[in-house]
């Protein structure tokens, strides 16, 4: 079917082009830019039109995941953040929009770049939106009361993935603990020198992403348990396939998502 440029959508709507691209910027038109233009399928504009809006917002996560996808190749901070605020206003919690979206989205990229379809400027470009976006999000984990005490979050030196640990650090804070985020490449010693120092502390949590990283984890687990035989230290991330791969690497636990870092953190002060 031929699309229709804005303009075109914005006459058949009756309303000013600004409404319509601001309808796309917030991921509620699905539109698509072909040499420099946006592109709408007059299917998408119909129901726009008949459901005054609501009648496109997706209703499941998937759906929200390939618009914020869509966002984020455009390098669109404010369509991106638009996505993620239709999926609040809609029900999801902000643990649900990193699990659900974000996570999955990021795959995507991921994938699409590992198949060649997309170059690293590319992928760089969704990631950096991606950090603006989590940093929006931050401070809907934020909670009031007493804290459960304190949890180092970090990564081994020659990570460079931080996404992973930024989510695992605000489950944390939405869980109720104090954190202390260290995120990518950390090295060995002023990470010690930290968990030395922290009296609260009640587990460590390294992340790590990258391929072949056994060795970097080893001298991380080895150290913190040096310093702090007490603390548990929990491991996760896609380095680390499961619970006894991570055993090997000497951790005392390990978790495939958010959630499970908080409950492996949460079963550690009982
Ligand atoms: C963004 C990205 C990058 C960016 C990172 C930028 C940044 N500032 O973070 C850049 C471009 C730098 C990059 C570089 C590389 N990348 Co990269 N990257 C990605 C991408 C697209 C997203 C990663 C991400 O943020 N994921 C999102 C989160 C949500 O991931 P998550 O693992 O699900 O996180 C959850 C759990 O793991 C868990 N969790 C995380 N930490 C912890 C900790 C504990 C204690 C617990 C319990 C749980 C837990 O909770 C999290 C939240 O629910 C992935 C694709 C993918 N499949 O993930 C590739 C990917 C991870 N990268 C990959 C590769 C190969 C590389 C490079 C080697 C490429 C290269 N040749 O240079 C380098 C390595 C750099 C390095 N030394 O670290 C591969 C890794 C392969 C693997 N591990 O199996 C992937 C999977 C892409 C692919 N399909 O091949 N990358």
């Amino acid at each position: 079917m031929a699309t229709m440029t804005l303009q075109e959508a914005a006459d058949q709507l009756g309303v000013h082009y600004m409404t319509v691209y601001r309808y796309v910027r917030l991921g509620r038109l699905p539109a698509e830019k072909v040499g420099g233009t946006w592109e709408v399928d007059p299917a998408d504009l119909e129901g726009l039109r008949r459901g005054h809006d609501r009648s496109v917002r997706p209703k499941r996560s998937a759906d929200w995941t390939k618009r914020l996808e869509a966002r984020l190749l455009e390098g669109d901070e404010a369509g991106a953040w638009g996505v993620l605020e239709g999926a609040l206003s809609s029900g999801s919690a902000p643990a649900d929009v990193y699990t659900d979206l974000i996570g999955p989205a990021l795959v995507s990229v991921g994938e699409k770049w590992h198949a060649g379809k997309l170059s690293i400027a590319e992928e760089h470009l969704a990631t950096s939106v991606v950090l603006r976006l989590v940093g929006r999000m931050g401070p809907r984990f934020a909670r009031k009361g007493r804290t459960k005490g304190a949890v180092v979050v970090t990564t081994p030196p020659g990570e460079r993935h931080v996404i992973p640990s930024l989510m695992v650090a605000d489950f944390l804070r939405g869980a109720g603990f104090d954190v202390i985020d260290l995120g990518a490449d950390v090295p060995v010693d002023p990470l010690i020198e930290i968990v030395a120092r922290i009296d609260s502390l009640v587990a460590v949590c390294v992340s790590s992403t990258r391929l072949n990283a056994d060795r970097a984890i080893r001298r991380v687990v080895k150290a913190v348990h040096k310093s702090a035989p007490d603390v548990p230290l929990f491991v996760g991330g896609s380095s680390v396939v499961d619970a006894a791969h991570a055993q090997a690497l000497g951790a005392d636990g390990w978790a495939k998502d958010g959630p499970g870092a908080v409950d492996l953190v949460l079963a550690a002060v009982g």
